[in-house]
């Protein structure tokens, strides 16, 4: 397959147009997206996988474009993904306007697309997912993966990267910031972003605080302890520091086997929620299924019909 082989060769136009293809919903790309996959399969999997995650405005892109860079300079390729909940609302994205990330957009290690519009969390991580491994197979050594802190897109993230990176705001006593506790467990690294001028004391204070609640954390990984780091993504320090995490957290899980493992239960898990999501697609654009539809929602709207046994009847007509 061409594409295939321009994009092993490192195309990033053969890249853009695959990454289109797996964005698209039409039923002839979907199939002509999944043998792709399947060819650049063996090619899959070098890379290492970072979920950047943290409330609006945090910095995480800012933090992306320092990162990269410097990723860049020492001589990696690095590819940014996103996964974007409110995109499928808005139709914005939050890698839309690639102004925070200006140098590394432009540079040629570097490969940045924004977050694909869809009408549902699962679609959008779908295609996430799918970009990754394409990425991954033109030999980008690094993926970002850029996540809004809202809703189920932190776990979606965690989900399909190997390390989960949450930034925070400087902010001295705050009550851990509103951040979830499952959230927060999911942190592989913590990063108290914005410790600069006017804010470097209350990062420092965040940054003692977060260490303290660490103590009170079940970490994910056996062989990884969680901790926080505090960075500037805008004078560039502590950035470094970060990669070494990284190193050291890579370096941990390989020799344990638990990077492997979990990349194993993330593919298996994924298979069982892509079987489940084609098949309630299936079911509702079945026309015997469509024909009751009206019916039996209003029943169960009106309280006349328990949701139970108007799903058996839903599912036994599409057996049918
Ligand atoms: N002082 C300072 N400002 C920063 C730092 N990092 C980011 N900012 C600023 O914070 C604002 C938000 O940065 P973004 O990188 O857009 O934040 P984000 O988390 O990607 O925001 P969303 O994509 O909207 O969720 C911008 O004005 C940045 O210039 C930093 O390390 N120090
Ligand atoms: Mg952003």
């Amino acid at each position: 397959m061409l594409l295939a082989e321009q994009i092993k060769a490192g195309d990033r136009r053969a890249l853009a147009k695959a990454i289109t293809l797996v964005e698209s919903t039409r039923a002839d790309h979907r199939q002509q997206a999944a043998a792709l996959l399947e060819t650049l399969m063996p090619d899959t999997g070098k890379s290492i996988r970072l979920g950047i995650s943290g409330v609006p405005g945090v910095g995480k892109s800012t933090f992306i474009e320092a990162f990269g860079n410097h990723l860049i300079k020492q001589g990696h390729s690095v590819a940014v993904l996103a996964v974007d909940p409110t995109s499928a609302v808005t139709g914005g994205s939050i890698l839309g306007d690639k102004t925070r990330m200006e140098t590394l957009a432009f540079a040629e290690k570097a490969f940045v697309r924004p977050s694909p519009a869809g009408k549902t969390l699962g679609g959008v991580t779908r295609r996430t997912r799918e970009s990754l491994l394409l990425c991954e197979a033109a030999g980008f050594d690094v993926i970002l993966i850029e996540t809004v802190g809202v809703g189920q897109s932190e776990t979606a993230v965690a989900d399909m990267t190997d390390m989960f990176l949450l930034l925070l705001l400087p902010a001295g006593g705050d009550e851990l910031q509103g951040i979830k506790r499952g959230i927060m467990e999911l942190a592989d690294l913590i990063l108290v972003n914005k410790a600069d001028g006017d804010q470097a004391n209350a990062a420092n204070q965040t940054l003692s605080d977060y260490r303290a609640a660490l103590h009170f954390m079940k970490s994910r990984f056996a062989n990884w302890q969680p901790t926080v780091l505090a960075c500037s993504s805008t004078q560039d320090t502590g950035i470094d520091e970060v990669w070494q995490q990284v190193i050291a957290f890579r370096a941990a899980l390989d020799a344990s086997g638990e990077l492997q493992q979990n990349r194993a239960q993330q593919a298996r898990s994924w298979m069982w929620s892509e079987t489940a999501e084609a098949l309630v697609s299936d079911l509702k654009c079945d026309p015997k299924v469509k024909a009751l539809v009206p019916e039996l929602e209003q029943a169960v709207l009106d309280g006349k019909l328990p949701a139970t046994v108007a799903a058996q009847r839903m599912i036994d007509t599409f057996k049918s």
